[in-house]
């Protein structure tokens, strides 16, 4: 490579990264346990394009990094602190560290937290180098109706699926179609105009990438953060090694106003158990053995 005189140096660095290319920027959002990391890893399971993945977990662990089928350079995961808040600038750092890619990535998609406004994240959407593409908010149908009518949690998801570009019911088959019916309802009625789809058909996640959202948004027009969160996230130590049903009983018997747990246990043999608490539905399944697949802690987070 031809060496470059400091001067030529400072030059290039003035110019936007990428010949001034804009990579789209693709949120998803939603409340916590909505079904995120599910979607993005289907998503990503179906697409052999580059994306660049940022993973945003609040708890001091991230597990959804862990998740993710294909995590490579490419995903970078922003822990301990939500995105939309107090993670602001963690965000900055890691789109900074992207943009000083020679090569710009396809698409760019943000895992944000569970408690995160979309809206607080918009301006870093339009940065240099990136364009929004759209705003993907997932409302659970098992728990969405009655998330609405927790006044605690009313304020937060309403400023979740305002900013919405698509709202996907996610966990449509467990629910009759009176309950998903109830739920894209209970989602028209604080935006009258959102579009909404369910996840039935599994063909969903193919259809986020390049919405193209055309909604005008105004950057000046974003309110300041208010502090929305109303949860508590606790570590709790797990037994290692362990068994699926030890790990049963001792899920069952999280108090009550837990609302999401989740941790990737030690089971017999170096296996790997996974944890999932969302509400009342409870879950420890195995784990596909990964490299540098830790054990955890349980991160826990009670309302
Ligand atoms: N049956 C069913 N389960 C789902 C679906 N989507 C997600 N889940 C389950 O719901 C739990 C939480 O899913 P995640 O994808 O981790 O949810 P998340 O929104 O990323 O959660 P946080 O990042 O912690 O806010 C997991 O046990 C998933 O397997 C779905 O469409 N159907
Ligand atoms: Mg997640
Ligand atoms: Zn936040």
């Amino acid at each position: 490579m031809a060496s470059v005189s400091p001067a030529e140096r400072d030059i290039e660095e003035g110019i936007a990264p990428w010949d001034g290319r804009r990579v789209p920027m693709t949120l998803i959002g939603g409340y916590l346990g909505s079904g995120k990391t599910t979607i993005l890893n289907d998503l990503l399971r179906k697409t052999e394009r580059p994306i660049a993945v940022l993973v945003n977990d609040i708890g001091e662990i991230n597990i959804d990094v862990r998740l993710l089928k294909r995590r490579s350079s490419d995903t970078m995961e922003l822990t301990d602190g939500c995105v939309c808040c107090s993670m602001k600038e963690g965000l900055g750092a890691a789109l900074a560290e992207l943009r000083a890619r020679p090569q710009p990535p396809d698409h760019v998609i943000i895992e944000l937290s569970g408690v995160a406004d979309p809206t607080q994240v918009l301006p870093w959407s339009n940065s240099d180098g990136f364009r929004l593409d759209g705003v993907i908010v997932l409302a659970d149908a098992t728990g969405v109706t009655q998330q609405l009518n927790d006044e605690r949690l009313r304020p937060l998801l309403e400023r979740q699926i305002t900013p919405a570009d698509l709202v996907v019911i996610s966990k449509s088959e467990l629910v009759t179609s009176d309950e998903r019916e109830a739920a894209r309802q209970a989602v028209l009625r604080i935006s009258p105009d959102m579009p909404v789809v369910d996840d039935l058909d599994g063909t969903v996640a193919s259809t986020l990438l390049d919405l193209g959202t055309r909604r005008a948004r105004d950057a000046t027009a974003i309110p300041p953060p208010t502090l929305l969160d109303p949860h508590q996230t606790e570590l709790y130590q797990l037994p290692r090694p362990t068994t699926s049903a030890a790990l049963m009983e001792l899920i069952e018997a999280l108090p009550g106003d837990v609302v999401r747990a989740k941790g990737i246990a030690e089971g017999p043999d170096d296996s790997r158990l996974l944890i999932q608490v969302v509400g009342r539905r409870r879950r420890v399944m195995p784990l596909p053995r990964a490299e540098d697949q830790d054990p955890t802690d349980l991160v826990v987070i009670r309302l």
